[in-house]
């Protein structure tokens, strides 16, 4: 038996965090989450899988717009017209605020009620397969959904679990906090878990993870995104990962010394040859006083986009600059010391010290210790130990 495990389309979603996009980006970045969709339902097609599995937050929104929701409609009348059955549950984003107002899926399509139930279907082979699940009709669950989960049944050939949320004790989020051990006690063959965007794995075998994003949706949903297809192996199903999402999130390091002059067009020529289209962050490193300031003051990212081609593979949406000195990882201080002493911290002496040895420009070190830097600096730091602290849990909401 073949299936495929999907979460987190986010169809309608926005593409937040990026400046200055020109337009024929702005249509691309649109369809991307599409276009990723449609290499899913391309290859259930080709791989004649038996159904589809969507854990969640199929929307970006519990509102889509009619233009997400007659994409999914026209993908998954494609699987229809291939006798795939497809089973969803909604996550917190897309969560049923009135069933009358879900649009009209073809028939092959089960939706999760609020409550957990279970469906069986026969796959190709004749094997039985119970699924389970349930949608959110709420942004938030703060309980634990698992204990409503049936034991898997001597009937069944396979059981597979859908579950949006993320691991955690109860009380302690919004979003339908579980335990792993819970899970493990339904003896089911596989989980197949939304919410969190990272790909990650719980358990291998028998498999309790998540598939992840299938397009990154913004500069924290880095790397290749896209689905799991499961297959059984004995009696085993084994998930592999396949990447689908047209656009990839990544950073990347050039360095260079060259001149303003000819900066922009040596940098674009390390990215000509690109099979898939990347969003960079670049990391430009340079002891260029003059690259360093149009860094700084943003002139040098004007550049870079007005010399974006439609034809490009990549478009650099953010330049941090770089010394040659090795930055040291910040250790988990609290924030509210960074919010105290920074002022304090960040003189033209330190600066100095700490590696802007070489810059005399007045205006650069003007920049960095400007009110409007500070702040910036500051919400850097913040956002980092936010993300340390809180790990996969910020790239969710
Ligand atoms: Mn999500």
């Amino acid at each position: 038996m073949k299936f495929i495990h999907a979460g987190d389309l986010h169809l309608g979603n926005p593409f937040g965090g990026l400046s200055m996009t020109p337009d024929w980006l702005t249509d691309q970045l649109q369809a991307a989450t599409e276009t990723a969709v449609h290499r899913l339902v391309d290859d259930a097609i080709t791989a004649a899988v038996d159904f589809v599995v969507l854990a969640g937050d199929l929307f970006d929104t519990t509102t889509p717009d009619a233009r997400a929701q007659l994409d999914l409609v026209r993908e998954l009348e494609r699987l229809a017209t291939e006798n795939i059955p497809v089973y969803v549950g909604f996550g917190n984003h897309d969560y049923v605020l009135d069933w009358q107002r879900v649009p009209t899926f073809p028939k092959n399509v089960t939706l999760f009620p609020k409550d957990v139930t279970t469906y069986h279907m026969q796959t190709k082979n004749h094997e039985s397969v119970a699924i389970s699940g349930f949608s959110y009709t709420q942004r938030h669950i703060t309980t634990d959904q698992v204990a409503e989960f049936p034991i898997k049944s001597t009937q069944d050939d396979w059981h597979i679990g859908i579950y949006h949320g993320s691991m955690g004790e109860v009380g302690s989020g919004n979003y339908a906090p579980f335990n792993l051990q819970a899970m493990q006690q339904k003896h089911y063959d596989y989980w197949a878990l939304g919410h969190i965007h990272v790909r990650e794995t719980l358990q291998k075998k028998p498999f309790i993870g998540y598939s992840g994003s299938i397009q990154g949706l913004d500069k924290t949903e880095t790397g290749a995104k896209g689905y799991y297809m499961v297959e059984s192996e004995g009696n085993e199903l084994v998930p592999t990962f396949t990447p689908v999402a047209p656009i990839t999130w990544v950073t990347a390091e050039v360095r260079t010394e060259r001149d303003l002059s000819t900066v922009v067009q040596y940098v674009r020529g390390q990215f000509a040859m690109k099979d898939e289209f990347e969003l960079i962050s670049l990391n430009l490193i340079t002891e260029d006083p003059n690259v360093l300031s149009a860094i700084v003051n943003q002139q040098l990212l004007a550049q870079f986009v007005a010399a974006a081609q439609t034809t490009d593979m990549f478009f650099i949406y953010e330049i941090q600059a770089q010394t040659q000195e090795q930055h040291l990882p910040l250790p988990a201080v609290d924030e509210r010391y960074w919010s105290e002493t920074i002022g304090d911290v960040f003189t033209r002496e330190q600066l100095q010290k700490m590696g802007l040895k070489q810059v005399t420009d007045v205006d650069v070190l003007d920049h960095f210790l400007n009110a409007q830097t500070l702040q910036a600096l500051q919400e850097a730091v913040k956002t980092q130990l936010h993300l340390s602290q809180i790990g996969d849990e910020y790239h969710v909401d």
